[in-house]
């Protein structure tokens, strides 16, 4: 198409994210939410849900190595992993680097995003039929609350607080993700854009401090989300960030990575002060 087209996903605030389209690949209504797969010149193909970007093929490494290698290494030995959401299948790509995974499940609610993904992204999607994948297309809330003690990390790979993502960001919801967790296991959570979504981020981070001895938030920059900085929670009973990580798995992962790396998974913990006064 040689249209100047352009799709906006735009915010209340007066935001917007805007990205020239050349075809819209995929377009359909689930029974949860809006699906569309857009293939945009800078960007590559770019996976929006109800509008929202979720993945673009140029800036999904920074995500999907963020929210996975830095609370996998933060446990001496990963061997059980569950992913909430993340039907794009990057989270997944990204567990599997990891030598101990001996299974992963990844639960999501909506089995088109699956299908609509391994069919146009291919390179973000690509591990989904790994014999260590279980996928359950089932709404995390009800699958995390019957799990007691069996996973060693647990991601939650969610949409924005609103529509189908929104019983992820409840206390129940945690109490459910600790319980599930064994003793010494971590989890990670995106918390949305310390810039945007102050409200947001406040909240997660209250909710979770309920829930979890330690709760410490780190970020980095993603382009293609609201503000271009975004954050996760590193969640757990006694493990704080830094104090350990595997660092001879780390070496193999940093080969394979393109953002990660050893002096990356320190300083995504150093917080600028206006994202420090958020959080006091
Ligand atoms: N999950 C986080 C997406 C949040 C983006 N928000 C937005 N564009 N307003 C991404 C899923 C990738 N596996």
């Amino acid at each position: 198409m040689n249209l100047d087209l352009w799709y906006t996903e735009k915010h209340d605030d007066g935001l917007g994210i805007s990205l020239k389209v050349k075809d819209v690949l995929y377009s359909e209504k689930s029974e949860f939410q809006q699906i569309d797969i857009l293939n945009t010149h800078f960007y590559g193909k770019v996976l929006y849900l109800d509008g929202l970007v979720m993945t673009t093929e140029k800036d999904e490494f920074i995500y999907h190595e963020m929210i996975s290698h830095i609370p996998l290494l933060s446990h001496p030995e990963p061997k059980q992993v569950l992913v909430i959401g993340g039907g794009d299948g990057g989270t997944i790509r990204e567990v599997l680097k990891h030598p101990s995974v001996e299974g992963v499940v990844l639960c999501e609610i909506d089995g088109k995003v699956i299908e609509a993904s391994k069919k146009y992204l291919p390179t973000i999607a690509g591990k989904l039929d790994d014999p260590k994948v279980d996928i359950q297309v089932r709404d995390g809330v009800a699958y995390i609350a019957a799990q007691k003690n069996c996973f060693d990390v647990i991601l939650i790979d969610s949409t924005d607080p609103l529509g189908p993502g929104e019983g992820l960001f409840t206390e129940e919801f945690y109490t459910n993700v600790k319980q599930a967790l064994k003793p010494n296991g971590i989890m990670a959570a995106q918390s949305e854009s310390p810039i945007c979504n102050k409200r947001e981020i406040q909240l997660i981070y209250k909710l979770l401090n309920k829930v979890f001895p330690n709760v410490h938030t780190y970020v980095a920059p993603i382009p293609t989300y609201p503000a271009g900085y975004w954050s996760w929670c590193f969640c757990s009973n006694d493990t704080k960030p830094l104090e350990f990580i595997n660092e001879e798995i780390q070496a193999e992962i940093e080969k394979e990575t393109k953002y990660y790396n050893k002096d990356i998974h320190k300083s995504a913990f150093a917080l600028p002060n206006f994202v420090k006064e958020l959080l006091e």
